[in-house]
């Protein structure tokens, strides 16, 4: 965490002290946008392989709600070698059938808030990435795997169904027919797999998930912020939208986002040659 001398430091303070041990925060400086910070988010549970009990989900809940105006990009991780072996199945066993419906409401209400929520998640996926925290995974908006990931939803095993927006956001991901094979053989994906199939973006070696997070939510952070908004909250609806509703969508959010200072800022940047030109892939 950062020293309490930054004026900046001082929402974070406020909002770790409120937090569950199983949810750590820290805010790392961006250098690529003066002013600006990442939030790594830390699911710290690695004696229950960051199973997500309640406690854990509303902690997560809290950080996405208070986050700092000055954070432009989330990094989302797991203490230890997994990032999430999925719901607390210890938990499961009290619920009845109001219980497990409000119980998926709040997942549901809590992960979209991630998915639409202030700016964009980048989730370091490692070793297990099991039934609800493919969900969690499934509502970044980047996800960096590392080599040892592996991917897998073993709820027909367990005798329940997803729960946490697994069947609106992983379809769309990797389609219901690659779903239903996961779902109903518990068949688990290692990270080539789940690389080729979509579920990751990034593949990295072991230890280098967060260095590459932190990368990219650098590139995140220099963006405009009404262009991260607009891919976070007007692209994935439109996508979503018939044709013409999504033309007219992007239109206006596309005149939006030129009408900006800061657009013509950074287009006057490029035409006097102070901008970085598009680089090959390296
Ligand atoms: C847990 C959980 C959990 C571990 N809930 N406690 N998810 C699953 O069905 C996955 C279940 N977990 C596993 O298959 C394995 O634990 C792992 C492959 C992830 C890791 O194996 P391993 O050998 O490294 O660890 P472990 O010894 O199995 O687990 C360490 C401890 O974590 C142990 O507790 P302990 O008190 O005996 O030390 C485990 O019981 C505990 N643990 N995973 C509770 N998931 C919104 S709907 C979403 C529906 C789902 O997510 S279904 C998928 C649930």
């Amino acid at each position: 965490m950062q020293d309490s001398h930054d004026p900046t430091s001082a929402p974070l303070t406020h909002l770790a002290a409120g937090l569950p041990p199983s949810v750590k925060v820290v805010l790392v400086p961006e250098q690529s946008a003066p002013g600006t910070q990442i939030l790594v988010i830390t699911l710290a549970r690695a004696h229950k392989r960051n199973a997500l009990d309640d406690i854990t989900v509303l902690g997560l809940a809290a950080v996405f709600e208070a986050l700092p105006t000055t954070v432009r990009a989330v990094v989302l991780e797991g203490e230890g070698e997994h990032f999430s072996a999925g719901l607390d199945l210890s938990e499961l066993s009290e619920r009845d059938i109001a219980a497990g419906i409000a119980h998926s409401r709040l997942w549901h209400r809590i992960f979209e808030n991630i998915q639409f929520g202030q700016v964009p998640v980048i989730a370091v996926l490692k070793g297990a990435v099991i039934g609800g925290g493919l969900e969690l995974a499934c509502a970044a908006h980047i996800r960096v795997a590392e080599t040892s990931a592996y991917y897998a939803l073993p709820e027909g095993q367990r005798g329940i169904f997803v729960g946490g927006g697994g069947s609106v956001r992983l379809p769309r991901l990797i389609g219901v027919s690659r779903m239903t094979d996961m779902m109903l053989t518990g068949r688990t994906h290692d990270a080539e797999s789940g690389q080729a199939m979509g579920l990751s973006h990034y593949l990295v070696d072991v230890g280098k998930g967060r260095d590459k997070a932190l990368q990219l939510a650098g590139k995140v952070c220099a963006n405009a912020p009404m262009t991260n908004f607009a891919v976070m909250h007007a692209l994935p609806r439109i996508a979503e939208s018939d044709p013409a509703a999504g033309y007219l969508t992007e239109s206006l959010m596309a005149a939006i986002a030129q009408g900006d200072e800061e657009a013509k800022r950074r287009i006057r940047d490029f035409l006097a040659k102070r901008a970085p030109k598009v680089r090959m892939p390296e």
